[in-house]
């Protein structure tokens, strides 16, 4: 399996680090625009060394709660930083955005993925993403970020997060992206009680009907924090553990913090499964 940019194609036979880069200014509260992206450029470096394959750019805050950011303010954040990482690396830069104008900047600063937690469903996502012919990584989310932990509620959660991407994938080939670029991910921690985030891991193998790339995002998330009752800065462990399993359940794309530590549990993951493959043939 494989995502394409125009002539750069990413292998997705044994599982990838999607690095975590948080340009949002109550990430850095000190110090002014310079030094936060001063700190930025370094962590993505770090990421890179460490051995992340992809970059995840964001700068909208989706916690509960958070503010609303405008276009500009977004492009001002994510931009610089974008074409920063561009001048010194040929690695692979998502843009987790949801908006159509900032998809469109960031693609142009030398962005090379969408990463949309709202799976493109503001004004002009859609049509924005197919026209930049970028891989998408559309996500499952049960409302919107700021009520979305409220009232979570499903009949059967693994069905009805199938169905929603099932929808989404046909509304992007509807608008001209091409399917092999469409990344699906079942949103972890969106709109999900702690037993639904779980039934989600347990059940991942399930989308793999559609025969498209997974991408599992649990790094420091509630889910973990809250079973273990520990603060996300000391879950180190429960997210090896949720990386581990995801991949083990065959997900190709792996979004955390901690990029050092992930990548080695990985190549580990990726080892006992090649050998289980040769055993087999
Ligand atoms: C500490 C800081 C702990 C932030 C948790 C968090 C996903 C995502 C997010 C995901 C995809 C987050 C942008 C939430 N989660 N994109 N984005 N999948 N594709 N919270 O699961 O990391 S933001």
């Amino acid at each position: 399996m494989e995502i394409t940019h125009h002539n750069k194609t990413l292998s997705l036979n044994s599982p990838v680090v999607m690095g975590i880069l948080n340009v949002t200014p109550d990430s850095f509260s000190d110090g002014g625009q310079f030094q936060q992206q001063a700190h930025a450029l370094e962590h993505a470096m770090q990421m890179l060394a460490d051995g992340a394959t992809i970059l995840d750019v964001g700068g909208e805050s989706t916690r509960p709660g958070a503010v609303d950011v405008t276009q500009q303010d977004e492009i001002d954040r994510v931009v610089p930083i974008i074409k920063a990482i561009r001048e010194r690396s040929d690695c692979w830069i998502s843009i987790d955005t949801s908006k159509a104008a900032v998809m469109r900047a960031a693609v142009e600063a030398g962005a090379n993925i969408i990463n949309d937690v709202r799976a493109l469903r503001e004004p002009g996502a859609l049509e924005a993403a197919a026209t930049l012919q970028v891989p998408v990584c559309i996500m499952h989310m049960q409302g919107q970020p700021r009520t979305m932990q409220s009232a979570p509620d499903y009949e059967n959660i693994t069905q009805e997060v199938a169905q929603f991407l099932s929808q989404r994938i046909d509304a992007c080939i509807d608008a001209g992206i091409v399917r092999q670029n469409i990344i699906l991910d079942p949103g972890y921690g969106f709109g999900k009680t702690l037993s639904h985030n779980y039934q989600l891991l347990a059940q991942l193998e399930a989308f793999h009907e559609f025969g498209l790339p997974i991408l599992a995002g649990m790094s420091r998330k509630s889910m973990i924090y809250k079973m273990l009752d520990k603060t996300p800065q000391d879950i180190l462990g429960g997210s090896i553990a949720c990386a581990t399993l995801a991949a083990a359940k065959g997900a190709q794309i792996i979004r955390v913090h901690d990029v050092k530590e992930t990548a080695d549990a990985l190549k580990v993951v990726a080892m006992a499964v090649r050998e289980n493959h040769e055993l087999g043939e």
